[in-house]
């Protein structure tokens, strides 16, 4: 403690940083590296971000404001709609029409993509999940926005050019960048750049910008921790039960923790930091999974692969290879840490049929 000098208590100083990293300034220092950068897909962060900011900003406040329940309405893929789902979709989409650098978005909320015509020059393609996890928004559980931005080949450019729907129907591997955020205690952002690191930034509701507070974050290669809805087994195929029934009662050691929340954000977000295994198998209930491939799984997936993990499909595929066949395919999911997710080859070429 710092004494005054004179006879006043002495008083705690906290230390204060005066180089915080900002994501404005993190998005700067990135677009500095590459000379031959326009400033667009900046732009189009920037925009990113002040969606995030709003729909962090409406859940915040959705107990008070009378934002809890359902809308009314059902989305593309069946569930009913919360008024929220609404809310954070139409936010969403404002902010992408608004930046200029979208020409086109898909959201799980839309039947179908939406183009922007007024934008004939953008060059990139946005696709998202704005609140994911939705059913556990009323508990006042974390729920969060999962994005992908692709950029258009330079054929698409112009006004006389038609994008739709197919031209967006591209694997994980030709994203150029994807995260998620999450809504939780405090609002977390992951961002990757394809080839690049994983970084996470926290919200800080004074300063009103997210700031770096986990640079170049690493996935451990083993942790006992499994995070799966095993009201589910039931449906599971064989090898997947082997599986999780190894996990709980091994040959040998302790048994692993389950920790399942109901959000892929939070249980990828908890995976991501502290390693074990993420899952959502496709079953004989849903054979193509739950998850939706282009705006769930291959974000998620190019932020595990680039922090160290792996992520693949029901039948053991890299989920960042699969070629959706309409902009809501689905796929089974497994993502986590290395070594887990080669533990789960072992008992698919074991088990699976
Ligand atoms: P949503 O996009 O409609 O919110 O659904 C996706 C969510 C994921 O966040 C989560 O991992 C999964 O659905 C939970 O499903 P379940 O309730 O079947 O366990
Ligand atoms: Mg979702």
């Amino acid at each position: 403690m710092a004494s005054n000098g004179d006879n006043t208590p002495p008083v705690a100083q906290e230390k204060v940083n005066t180089d915080i990293v900002s994501l404005t300034r993190f998005l700067t220092e990135e677009q500095t590296k590459h000379p031959e950068a326009t400033g667009d897909f900046t732009l189009l962060c920037h925009a990113l971000q002040f969606s995030f900011k709003s729909i962090a900003y409406y859940i915040r406040r959705a107990t008070l404001i009378n934002l809890t329940g359902l809308a009314g309405s059902s989305n593309t893929t069946g569930d009913d709609q919360k008024k929220l789902d609404v809310i954070g979709n139409d936010l969403f989409i404002a902010a992408m029409r608004g930046s200029g650098k979208c020409r086109i978005l898909v959201s799980e909320e839309e039947e179908e993509a939406i183009v922007f015509d007024e934008s004939p020059f953008a060059r990139y393609a946005v696709v998202c999940d704005p609140i994911d996890g939705s059913s556990n928004l009323d508990a006042g559980v974390s729920v969060g926005t999962i994005f992908g931005i692709f950029k258009l080949p330079d054929e698409l450019l112009g006004p006389n050019k038609k994008v739709e729907a197919k031209d967006i129907l591209r694997p994980g591997t030709e994203l150029v960048a994807a995260g998620f955020t999450m809504y939780g205690a405090s609002a977390q952002l992951v961002i990757t750049m394809r080839g690049g690191s994983v970084n996470g930034f926290t919200m800080d509701n004074s300063l009103g910008e997210f700031i770096l507070t986990h640079p170049n974050m690493r996935l451990p290669a083993k942790r006992s921790i499994y995070s799966v809805n095993e009201g589910n087994s039931m449906y599971w195929d064989h090898w997947v039960n082997e599986y999780f029934k190894d996990l709980k009662f091994p040959a040998t050691g302790k048994p692993y923790s389950a920790r399942y929340i109901g959000s892929m954000v939070a249980d990828a977000y908890r995976t991501l930091l502290y390693g074990g295994v993420f899952a959502y198998p496709a079953d004989s209930k849903a054979p193509k999974g739950k998850l939706r491939i282009l705006y769930e799984c291959a974000p998620m997936a190019m932020v595990f692969e680039n922090a160290g993990g792996q992520a693949l499909n029901s039948k053991m595929e890299r989920l960042l290879e699969l070629v959706p066949e309409d902009i809501h395919d689905k796929s089974g999911v497994f993502l986590g840490s290395n070594d887990e997710v080669e533990k789960i080859k072992g008992f698919y070429k074991k088990y699976a049929k």
